[in-house]
């Protein structure tokens, strides 16, 4: 499963916009981090055979296959990365672990709760054979989150009262926008609330160190019909083609949450909030003091010490580009910005360390299980009218 030479073969299923962040991470980690392995981008996968070989050829691939069966009979792979949308995440996920493949899988882990859970118990049973697994929520690696929760660890918080998490979005505000694949749930599982609502929960989550128990939720589809797309309709969702068809995820999902260490929490995931882009907002106030990020501006953490002087208090504005910082001391000097394709190297980094010494990675199939109960409460709750909905493994 390793490679000769301290090599680690990637197969990677799926060439679309986490497909390309994806190939980009592989390439990279090796060439700014000093990796135990050296990972291998042997084979990409994709249905389409023709787009799957010029997908492979720009995203610096060595092969291409079009049946991702194929990628466990090959010796030159020892890690299946699951880029493709959620409805595959169960069926290959399990096949790769059980053929003794490593799996990296995309959030949300899966479309139900009831597939998370047959992954849990193949990435179990594989732990066992010493075969790893993990869930890609990559904003875990963005240096000034780590930073966050290494503080909220550390108590510079105190007790954590309030989580205040929002995801906002606003691509598919255009009603002409195309029904792509995310906006069905046979292929998503949910809209909003799987595609970025998963992760706004799991971050919650990963910085307090604590898990929710209960939500109460509101969900709404603003636009119910959209244009069917053509063939080609991706995220980018440029190409509409004739006819239209329902829109089955939901658009919105707010909802409110409470932690088993008695904190209150506020959830908001929108692909309609017009003009934000890409903002995932998160804040924690604690009895000693408060944390806030924005995605958007993601070398930044904002920090009040409420054990400072009230007379010279603030949020201080922590610019995390310092070598002292996660991550950072491989890349640039201090001010020298991180991006969002960081994350994903980061991810990479931190999987095949993992994989070399033997332990097994997080965030784990079982993390991603414990969002996708969350996922599922609010699901339930919406449905009956936004009432109390308790989460229990
Ligand atoms: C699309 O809404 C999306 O790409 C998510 O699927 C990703 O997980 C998130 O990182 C950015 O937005």
């Amino acid at each position: 499963m390793v490679g000769a030479g301290g090599t680690l073969g990637i197969g990677m299923v799926g060439y679309a916009f986490m497909g390309a962040a994806h190939s980009h991470a592989w390439r990279t980690a090796g060439r700014f981090f000093d990796l135990p392995l050296a990972p291998d981008l042997a084979v990409l996968c994709g249905r389409n055979a023709e787009a799957t070989k010029r997908a492979a050829e720009r995203l610096g691939w060595r092969s291409a296959e079009s049946d991702w069966k194929q990628l466990l009979s090959r010796d030159d792979v020892g890690l299946v990365d699951i880029c493709s949308p959620g409805d595959t995440h169960a069926d290959i996920a399990i096949a790769a672990l059980d053929a003794g493949k490593h799996v990296l899988c995309e959030k949300p882990l899966a479309n139900t709760v009831e597939e998370a859970r047959a992954m849990v118990a193949a990435a179990e049973r594989a732990a066992a054979r010493g075969v790893r697994s993990m869930v890609g929520f990559s904003y875990r690696r963005v240096p000034a989150l780590v930073l966050a929760r290494r503080l909220v660890a550390e108590g510079r918080l105190g007790q954590v009262r309030h989580v205040r998490a929002a995801y906002l979005q606003d691509w598919i505000v255009d009603p002409e926008f195309p029904l792509v694949w995310r906006l069905r749930k046979e292929t998503a599982g949910s809209g909003a609330l799987g595609d970025i609502g998963a992760h706004i929960v799991d971050m919650a989550q990963y910085l307090t160190g604590d898990v929710l128990t209960g939500v109460s939720a509101l969900t709404e589809t603003f636009i119910k019909e959209r244009p069917l797309p053509d063939a080609a309709g991706g995220l980018s969702g440029s190409s509409a083609g004739t006819g239209r068809g329902e829109v089955t995820v939901d658009d919105a999902a707010l909802f409110l949450g409470r932690f088993a260490g008695g904190a209150l929490a506020t959830f908001e995931a929108t692909r309609f909030a017009i003009g934000r882009k890409n903002a995932l907002r998160i804040e924690l106030n604690g009895s000693l003091g408060s944390l806030a990020f924005d995605l958007e501006s993601l070398n930044e953490l904002e920090f009040y010490d409420g054990t400072e002087d009230a007379d010279t208090a603030g949020f201080r504005r922590i610019l995390v580009t310092e070598p002292t910082h996660p991550y950072v001391a491989a890349w640039w000097p201090p001010g020298h910005l991180l991006g969002y394709e960081h994350t994903f190297t980061h991810q990479a980094v931190d999987l095949v360390t993992d994989i070399a010494a033997d332990r097994d990675p997080v965030p784990s199939f079982a993390d991603g299980l414990r969002v996708q109960l969350v996922l599922d409460a609010v699901q339930r709750s919406a449905a009956a009218g936004g009432g109390w909905q308790p989460i229990s493994d």
